[in-house]
């Protein structure tokens, strides 16, 4: 190998994450990114890798060494690659960003939670949460830039954290209707989310292509596990999810069949 290599889940927020940084380094073919199938058990190379657990990305260097972890990962790639440095250099601001992101884990918890539910006695509670949790990122904004965009002057390590995430969160606003509201308390991080979600380094999924993958999560069913009654996963490659109906919005009542899913090749 002459390059590190990441195996990673394309659909994956978690290694989006890496892609949107090796894009703002301009350095999308510094790694090499090779597509493990999650619909399918994982080789026994990849686990002798990781020591045993399945969760991706995971990066292998030239020498054959691995790490995982996500946030783990996006340390690396930026001090081993530091000619265009994305994270904060200045010790304090670094603090700051490192604070947003421990609110990350959080979030997307809650944002899963709040798709894979299917207790509408639950429903109000995710929503209450993932709106507590936007709530305290606005405050967080706004005690650190009021007047910008982003939490420093652009785009930087913590926003591409989040972005992924935000971007997953399409299926909370087809699933659910969940949406921001436009309301004062949500100004600075409708502010911040829009400008992530249209920022040019991380156009790496779209709206139906997010809504359709995870058609079986907003059924309850994740990473790649099938729902009763199913053949295949909707994270399957085949057909691709260009060639499928968008799927229906009613997950609450019943789950839809490969066919009506455009899952039959
Ligand atoms: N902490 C790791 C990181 O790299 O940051 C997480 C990586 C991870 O969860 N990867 C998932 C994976 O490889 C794909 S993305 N799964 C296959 C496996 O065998 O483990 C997130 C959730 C959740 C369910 C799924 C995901 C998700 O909650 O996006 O909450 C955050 C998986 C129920």
């Amino acid at each position: 190998m002459t390059k590190p290599t990441i195996y990673h889940i394309p659909i994956c927020p978690f290694s989006q994450r890496v892609e949107i940084l090796l894009e703002l380094k301009g350095l999308r073919d510094a790694i090499d990114f090779y597509v493990i199938d999650i619909t399918k058990p994982r080789p026994a190379w990849l686990l002798d890798y990781t020591g045993g657990t399945t969760a991706l990305p995971v990066l292998v260097d030239e020498s054959d060494r691995a790490l995982k972890e996500s946030l783990v990962i996006l340390r690396y790639v930026e001090e081993r690659y530091d000619a265009r440095p994305v994270a904060r250099q200045e010790p304090f601001e670094r603090g700051l960003e490192r604070l947003l992101i421990t609110k990350s884990d959080a979030f997307a918890n809650t944002g899963y939670g709040y798709v894979m539910n299917r207790d509408r006695a639950r429903t109000a509670k995710f929503r209450d949460k993932l709106l507590a949790i936007y709530r305290d990122i606005d405050v967080f904004l706004s005690q650190h830039n009021p007047d910008g965009t982003f939490l420093f002057d652009s785009f930087g390590l913590a926003d591409l954290v989040f972005t992924p995430l935000m971007l997953r969160f399409w299926f909370l606003e087809y699933y659910e209707g969940f949406t921001l509201p436009e309301a004062i308390e949500f100004s600075r991080v409708l502010r911040w989310r829009d400008a992530c979600l249209a920022h040019p380094a991380a156009q790496q999924v779209s709206f139906d292509q997010i809504v359709k993958l995870y058609y079986d999560y907003a059924v309850g069913f994740g990473n790649g596990a099938r729902p009763d009654g199913r053949a295949r996963s909707s994270f399957t490659f085949e057909p691709d999810w260009p060639d499928r109906p968008m799927p229906p919005t009613d997950k609450y009542d019943r789950i839809a069949s490969d066919a009506e899913l455009g899952l039959i090749p």
